[in-house]
């Protein structure tokens, strides 16, 4: 069997297939993930391990929670801070696939092993993880459009796009030339490829044909453009990356909870957001369609991610960032051939974690061991569990509960100032997260699970604490408490009020403490 591994940047928890029919306005326009859904395995409740890129694939690509891999921000890469872990497309690779990556699949930069730049290392072999996961040479598109911070979203006409293809179209243009490429090697070696796709991700870049897709007069607004009612403040981000794009910063939001942005900019924010989901659908559909056109849909196994949700305004954030369900929750699908041909749907808790153990089990038939508790130096392991089961089985809970993490107040230091020599040495980059370092004040975590109750209810559960980093063996003080979340999704599917007091010393919270702190340890603290 082959892989082809399809990411998608900032992808909200809504498309036409992953939503009940009705619930989404305007439909989304998605005809070639919705016709893809109809043959996998569609795992509608899957929660990413932290609610940014470079965390949350770095988690997925080596099936570990951020608890283990340490990698909380946008620069740290794995195997300079960490551990020279295993990734997914370097298992292929060194059971003799060929192993090719496109677009965004590591977070670029120093975060996935920059040879340039101010931040070296010993261990980089250059951005994308170098020759550790790919066989053949990394591709790059070159956005075309220089709108570097200037608009949060540009539609742009055909007359241009036909001359220069925008970046995402590069990609699959690409993605199609190497399916080919593969179909007439003579070697016929097994290939990995992973395609990973930049938008929707800011700024909403897309052909304006997409528009048609959503008249202005069917976009709507939320329905919960407020922060959730007692939440504890580090709960709250207050949306930088989107107010600093010029069309929004001279609208001169705060960014704090309750003030949002004005509704027509609300409305003209969801209008090219969907317009951009449909864009990738549609560079999705020529990749997939390149498969069959090949004869390789009948033996390629193919999976679908979205690295994290989005808030187009509600809670009134424009923000991934957060621990609430419309950031942690993201789109994933496998289309396994020969198990997954009718379509199968789960509302089983499942992790990005278990996506690493799942595509092994599925092309080779291998179980990867499971991460021990008790150190961090295993080189090939995870925090995951292959969802295979879950095919014959949708309705027989995999796991417990699905953990995401997400830290607050980590002032980035100079090494100079790391405070020890092991410390310095640990660092090896000019900049490393006081989650990481844990000198003087660490961090704080707020941990959140997914999880069910007596009646069947779904709820999140959070604790937001002290996290020490190295000077605590990088496990967190739970008895330093910044502030509880717990959402009965029964009641509130949208989180739009923290009932904790309601649950505040009962049963109910000690189990659920109980079962974050468990889950938390065994996901290497
Ligand atoms: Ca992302």
């Amino acid at each position: 069997m082959n892989v082809l591994l399809l990411s998608v940047d900032d992808l909200r928890p809504q498309l036409n297939c992953t939503d009940a029919p009705g619930t989404i306005r305007p439909p989304m326009h998605t005809p070639n993930l919705d016709a893809f859904s109809k043959q996998s395995l569609v795992l509608l409740r899957s929660q990413v391990a932290m609610a940014t890129c470079s965390p949350s694939r770095t988690a997925m690509l080596t099936g570990r929670h951020v608890g283990r891999t340490h990698v909380w921000d946008l620069y740290s890469y794995f195997r300079n801070v960490t551990g020279n872990y295993t990734t997914i497309p370097q298992y292929f690779k060194e059971k003799g696939f060929l192993t090719k990556g496109m677009g965004k699949i590591f977070h670029p930069g120093s975060a996935s092993g920059s040879t340039t730049g101010p931040y070296p290392c010993d261990i980089c072999q250059g951005e994308d993880d170098g020759n550790y996961s790919w066989s053949e040479p990394y591709f790059h598109a070159i956005e075309p459009l220089d709108n570097e911070k200037e608009h949060s979203w540009l539609a742009v006409p055909a007359e241009i796009t036909d001359k220069t293809p925008l970046q995402d179209t590069q990609i699959a243009n690409e993605a199609v030339r190497s399916i080919e490429e593969f179909s007439i090697q003579k070697e016929k070696q097994n290939f990995f490829l992973a395609v990973g796709f930049h938008k929707p991700h800011l700024p909403f870049v897309f052909p304006e044909r997409f528009l048609d897709y959503y008249p202005e007069s069917e976009i709507g607004l939320p329905d919960n453009n407020y922060a959730p009612y007692d939440m504890p403040k580090l709960a709250w981000q207050n949306f930088g990356e989107t107010r600093s794009y010029s069309d929004i910063a001279k609208l001169n939001a705060t960014g704090a909870p309750n003030t949002s942005l004005p509704d027509s900019k609300i409305l003209e924010l969801r209008r090219a957001y969907y317009s951009a989901v449909s864009y990738t659908d549609d560079n999705i559909g020529q990749v997939l369609n390149a498969l069959e056109k090949h004869d390789l849909a009948d033996n390629t196994i193919v999976v679908f991610w979205g690295d994290h949700g989005w808030t187009l305004g509600e809670h009134s954030e424009f923000d991934k960032h957060t621990n609430w369900d419309i950031a942690t929750h993201a789109p994933v699908m496998f289309r396994v051939p020969g198990l997954t041909d009718n379509g199968v749907r789960t509302y089983e808790v499942t992790e990005t974690v278990d996506i690493f153990p799942s595509i092994i089990d599925f092309a080779l038939n291998e179980t990867l061991e499971s991460c021990s508790s008790m150190n961090n130096n295993e080189q090939t392991c995870t925090d995951g569990i292959s969802v295979r089961s879950l095919i014959e089985h949708p309705n027989v809970a995999l796991k417990t509960s699905a953990l995401s993490a997400y830290n607050r107040g980590i002032p980035k230091k100079l090494l100079s100032e790391a405070s020890t020599t092991t410390e310095a040495a640990a660092a090896k980059t000019p900049k490393m997260s006081n989650c990481l370092l844990g000198n003087n004040e660490g961090c704080a975590m707020g941990y959140s699970i997914l999880t069910h109750v007596e009646g069947g209810h779904e709820v999140r559960y959070t604790e937001w604490v002290h996290y020490p980093g190295s000077s605590n063996d990088f496990k967190p003080v739970w008895t330093t408490n910044y502030g509880t979340e717990f959402y009965n999704h029964t009641e509130s599917p949208g989180e739009n009020v923290n009932r904790f007091r309601w649950i505040e010393n009962t049963e109910i919270h000690r189990m659920l403490s109980k079962r974050l702190h468990d889950k938390v340890a065994l996901s290497g603290g």
